[in-house]
């Protein structure tokens, strides 16, 4: 592979966000040459471009077609679909593509734990650094959770590196060969950049390929690894477990997180709500075993962890209702979750906050989870004709400007014993800058109105 990254290469880095940068600091420290482009007229990454590498050349508001013909190796960023006609026309006249985790897989020389799924990597990904850090290990944690790859590679002494990676990175790496890996669920997203879940799901299956050990999930046929029958593998699932595998056990003293019939820990314990962290946690006991870390302090470290923010986070409760704000459910599987795992604990129904940019989701999967818990959908954004359409039948629905409104709404149609749920099923790209901003905005919005 390192004739890949020979200095003769033409490369061009596509792409000049957190990525694109991360891929220049790594070939200008190994001296490469190489062009970059972005076809954003103002990437986020230009200005470091300049005052750092002013003579690296740089082609700014569309691709230029003649360097990505010319080139031997396109290091293409995340954001960017390989399908887009110029890359893909360069690919086909013999260019060679990897992502930034390909050129760190190409690097790295420590154990490296590969964390993909529709839902809950960030979750899990951080869950197992806490873990890791727990059990006395010097661990490295980034990816698509926000630290580029290859900007890991400047920590010392690292004993174990942990990559949450998303299907796009997954398409651009070949040589992950993870200690471990897993895909915890696979739903539907990101349908506006695939033909169908035929290619989601193959994109996610690349974690796999030459790892030492898969960890799955059990209730979820997509997750499990298309890998000779020799590879060691792990199943989770949220029911009860087989020998040897990852599951929960009800009892008289409540839920159990278990390896097989050995009960590891009661979910009384656990700060992260919901059974799908439990799963979460499942899962990350799963992995952190297959690479060697020790059950103890994996169990003590998941005793004191709380979760992150914008995913099922507590926010208010005023006059018996309770405001959680779930903005990172950025997809249906995630909301499904939310309403689910919330909608159980409630002695009420659940008000939904929903809508956004829906990423060419089907809206049909919330229909079951809204006839059973929902008293309301308020809806936001540009999908909410499409999320109305899948749902009125079973909800009723009502249409609001702007969050403000629908918080304004929320407040006044709940009822004691319910929640205001923000689990918008849908990116936040046409309404706000981030899934962040987004949950922000709710969180102060709810506490200046309730107080
Ligand atoms: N873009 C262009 N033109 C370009 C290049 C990018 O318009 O020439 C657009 C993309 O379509 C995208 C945006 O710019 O809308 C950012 O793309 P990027 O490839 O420059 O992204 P980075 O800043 O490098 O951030 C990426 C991940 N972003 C994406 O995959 C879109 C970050 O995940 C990740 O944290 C970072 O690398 C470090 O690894 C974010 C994300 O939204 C959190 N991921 C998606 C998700 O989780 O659903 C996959
Ligand atoms: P990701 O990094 O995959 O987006 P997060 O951990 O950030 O995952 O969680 C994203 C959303 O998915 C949150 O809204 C959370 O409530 C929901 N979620 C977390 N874990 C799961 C799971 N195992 N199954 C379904 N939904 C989940």
């Amino acid at each position: 592979m390192s004739a890949l990254i020979g200095s003769n290469r033409t490369r061009v880095i596509v792409g000049l966000g957190k990525t694109g940068l991360s891929c220049v600091r790594f070939l200008a420290e190994k001296q490469r040459s190489f062009k970059v482009m972005d076809t954003r007229e103002s990437p986020p990454g230009i200005d470091e471009l300049r005052k750092s590498f002013p003579d690296v050349p740089v082609h700014l508001g569309s691709l230029n077609k003649e360097w990505l013909l010319e080139a031997d190796e396109l290091i293409v960023s995340p954001g960017i679909a390989l399908a887009t006609p110029e890359i893909a026309e360069a690919i086909e006249k013999g260019a060679e593509v990897a992502g930034d985790v390909e050129l760190f897989c190409r690097e790295v020389d420590k154990p490296v734990i590969a964390i993909t799924g529709s839902n809950g990597k960030s979750t899990v990904t951080t869950l197992l650094g806490e873990m890791a850090v727990e059990a006395g290990l010097n661990v490295a944690v980034g990816g698509n959770i926000g630290t580029p790859a290859l900007e890991l590679l400047k920590k010392k002494d690292v004993d174990l590196y942990i990559l949450e990676l998303s299907s796009f990175q997954l398409e651009t790496i070949e040589s992950l060969r993870a200690a471990a890996a897993t895909v915890l669920n696979v739903s539907p997203d990101h349908m506006d950049r695939y033909e169908s879940m035929v290619e989601y799901h193959k994109a996610k299956q690349r974690i796999y390929r030459g790892c030492k050990h898969a960890v799955y999930n059990k209730q979820d046929a997509l997750t499990v690894p298309l890998l000779p029958q020799a590879t060691p593998a792990t199943a989770f699932t949220s029911g009860k477990p087989d020998l040897n595998d990852y599951g929960l056990i009800d009892d008289e003293e409540g839920t159990w997180l278990c390896k097989g019939v050995q009960r590891l820990l009661n979910t009384t314990s656990m700060k992260l709500p919901g059974r799908h962290n439990q799963v979460n946690a499942l899962s990350a006991l799963a992995l952190g075993e297959s690479a060697g870390i020790p059950m103890e302090p994996m169990l003590k470290a998941l005793q004191r962890f709380t979760g992150l923010t914008h995913r099922c986070q507590w926010v208010a409760k005023k006059d018996g209702v309770v405001w959680i704000n779930d903005s990172k459910a950025t997809n249906v599987g995630a909301s499904v979750a939310a309403i689910e795992g919330l909608g159980e604990t409630l002695t009420g129904k659940i008000v939904l906050i929903a809508g956004g940019d829906g990423k060419g989701a089907d809206f049909q999967q919330l229909r079951q989870p809204l006839q059973k818990y929902g008293r309301e959908v308020v809806l936001i954004g540009r999908d909410a004709p499409n999320i109305e359409k899948a749902v009125s039948e079973v909800v009723p629905v009502n249409h609001s400007s702007d969050l403000a409104a629908a918080i304004a709404r929320a407040h006044e149609i709940s009822q004691s014993g319910d929640a205001v749920l923000l689990a918008p099923a849908c990116a936040s790209f046409d309404m706000f800058q981030s899934f962040e901003q987004r949950g922000e905005l709710f969180t102060s919005m709810v506490r200046e109105r309730l107080a």
